[in-house]
């Protein structure tokens, strides 16, 4: 039986859609922790209890039309799941639909990044993420989770926020490259300051968004494989998002390494509130 992100009543058919959920239970190269696989099994679960009316924005953003894809059998070897990442990627941004994607672990991001590259020559990647996954390689993998945003810097521009954790070789890459993040310690200071920040280092009109759950604070977003100390708040999160749907096109977005506790509900109803509350922003701001 089919899962539909907000139950079975409230989804669109694929014709009818202005997003695409796009589930990808994958976790092959979590380095630290498992059970992202797990994430968009719980996550539209829990959508089901989310109130359809959003009541920051006055409006049903399920009236947009929101299609959600079965659950793929995805390969385990990361090569076959980039490219099925990348295909599905490909065919929703190709019929000028939005594709939401519901990891399974970071690595799910590359091969949708790819697909996004590919068809928008402008993008620059929104990455919100505790780490700046910059590796060249991790573990033996250049596929990894934590070098999803080293590829996609090398396909188009990218703007990194909400960053406290990065290893020797990832800072003095970003240094050199004039590109250090905008950090989660900036964005607790000032957020309004930090906020201009980043949406000025946006260069084009089109933006993909990533966004690794760990770039919240564990104390609202303890389910996950490397949480780190220090991070963000929902309102801090959402200001970031709404102001980047305000004035940019964000043409896809996902939603990575939810690890859920079992018992532990509220990550994974606060993951679907995320993606509903962002589905609204674009809606609210489409011209
Ligand atoms: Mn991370």
């Amino acid at each position: 039986m089919g899962m539909n992100f907000l139950g079975s009543a409230n989804g669109a058919e694929l014709y009818d859609a202005r997003f695409v959920i796009s589930p990808f239970p994958y976790d092959a190269t979590a380095s630290y922790g498992t059970g992202a696989r797990l994430g968009p099994c719980r996550i539209i679960e829990a959508s089901s209890q989310l109130e359809l009316f959003d009541e920051e924005l006055q409006m049903l953003p399920c009236r947009a039309g929101i299609h959600t894809l079965p659950f793929p059998d995805v390969p385990i070897e990361p090569e076959k799941a980039k490219k099925l990442a990348r295909k599905t990627a490909e065919g929703i941004l190709k019929r000028n639909v939005i594709p939401v994607f519901i990891g399974g672990d970071h690595s799910t991001s590359i091969g949708v990044i790819e697909a996004a590259a590919g068809i928008f020559h402008d993008l620059t990647v929104l990455h919100l993420d505790a780490h700046t996954d910059m590796r060249r390689e991790y573990q033996g993998s250049r596929l990894s989770h934590a070098c999803v945003a080293r590829r996609a810097s090398e396909l188009c521009s990218i703007v990194q926020a909400g960053v406290r954790s990065c290893s020797e070789e990832e800072w003095n890459l970003i240094k050199a490259s004039n590109s250090i993040p905008v950090t989660a310690a900036e964005i607790r200071n000032d957020i309004r300051s930090a906020t201009e920040d980043i949406m000025n280092r946006i260069s084009g009109k089109n933006i993909y968004v990533t966004i690794d759950v760990d770039c919240l604070d564990p104390s609202i977003m303890p389910a996950t494989g490397t949480p780190e100390p220090g991070g963000l708040d929902w309102f801090e999160l959402t200001h970031i998002l709404k102001q980047a749907a305000a004035r940019f096109n964000i043409i896809g977005f996902d939603i990575v390494e939810l690890a859920p506790v079992p018992g532990l509900h509220f990550p994974e109803f606060t993951c679907a509130r995320l993606i509903y509350k962002i589905i609204g922003y674009i809606e609210k701001f489409r011209a």
